[in-house]
């Protein structure tokens, strides 16, 4: 699906607008100042695209955003995540592989709309992409069913169309070229679904592996191997995955610095295995990393710890330990 295999766009987005806690627009430059570009650059031989800006989008974010439907800064998030869609779709159309550093999930709004469109365009309406969402969280709240009204639990309800809104500023920007269908995602890691997700998940029947899943095999570590064989059997071959990597799918021991934070998570190698496991498809278009909040965290070492584990997931998603 690539053109350009060896070519890497990157999107580092230095934005929080979707949660209410500071800090995770720090992360691209705390993965950046660890030394990930250099290694995607010198250890993994991409050449690099658009990297020298972290993008804060101030002039998008107004001064006064009351709640539209319970959601918290919706003109912000609503018109970020479209300049995003607009910054992703430019790298994907170009033939690149498209890696976005949130910032939270929320921007997964934009980055998912604009590989969907990039694909569609690419193939003239004959190939869709599909989206592997690992997070400890389903993040398929509709602003109805939300009970914090922030929108990093919202994206893929939005990206499904499951909610809309008429109004550009409210969303309504997005259109039929930036959805996905509910039958092309896949969910790995989930171990903190509300109740309205859950009936969401239930009544679409969406495709979702939980920590359960992964558990239930008998040899735990033969119970993300088959997970993954059985994600990429539902995705099916020939279909360009997007990956969004909710760095709290790692368990708070490998990835503690992060606002919503759950215990009895993935370990660090079982995301570098998801990862790993989605690169060797050969069929990735994008990748995101989010929520790595380099402000938070229990002890002095856990940003530290936090911006590691997310570099190595970014090297495994990009090639790096494979053979
Ligand atoms: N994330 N389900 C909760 C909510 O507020 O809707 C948590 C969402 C977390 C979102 O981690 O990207
Ligand atoms: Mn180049
Ligand atoms: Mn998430
Ligand atoms: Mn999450």
């Amino acid at each position: 699906f690539l053109t350009h295999p060896g070519d890497l766009g990157i999107v580092a987005v230095g934005f929080s607008g979707g949660q209410g806690k500071p800090g995770v627009d720090a992360a691209p430059a705390a993965l950046f100042e660890s030394g990930l570009l250099d290694q995607l650059r010198h250890d993994l031989g991409y050449n690099l695209h658009g990297h020298d800006a972290v993008h804060e989008y101030a002039d998008l974010v107004p001064q006064h955003d009351p709640p539209h439907r319970g959601m918290k800064n919706p003109r912000a998030v609503s018109a970020v995540t479209k300049r995003i869609a607009e910054q992703v779709y430019a790298h994907a159309r170009e033939g690149r592989l498209v890696l976005t550093l949130g910032g939270d999930h929320s921007i997964a709004i934009g980055t998912i709309a604009g590989t969907a469109k990039a694909v569609r365009e690419r193939f003239a309406g004959r190939k869709e992409i599909a989206v592997i969402w690992v997070d400890a969280h389903a993040d398929i709240n509709t602003p109805e069913t939300s009970g914090s009204g922030n929108v990093h639990g919202m994206p893929v309800s939005f990206l499904t169309g499951l909610a809309r809104d008429s109004d550009e500023q409210f969303f309504g920007w997005i259109g039929d070229e930036h959805r996905i269908s509910v039958s092309k995602i896949v969910y790995i890691g989930l171990r903190d679904v509300d109740p309205g997700e859950k009936r969401i998940l239930r009544e679409n029947g969406i495709k979702a592996f939980s920590m359960f899943d992964i558990d239930r095999v008998p040899i735990r570590s033969y119970g993300i191997g088959r997970v993954m064989e059985l994600a990429l059997a539902h995705i099916g071959a020939d279909t360009p995955i997007h990956l969004s990597f909710d760095v709290d799918a790692l368990d708070p021991m490998w990835a503690p610095s992060t606002g919503t934070p759950v215990r009895g998570g993935l370990t660090l190698r079982e995301g570098d295995f998801i990862c790993e496991m989605v690169h060797q498809t050969g069929s990735l278009v994008a990748v995101d990393l989010v929520e790595v909040n380099p402000r938070l965290g229990p002890a002095v070492d856990a940003a530290h710890d936090t911006v590691r584990a997310g570099c190595s997931l970014v090297r495994c998603a990009l090639g790096e330990t494979l053979l």
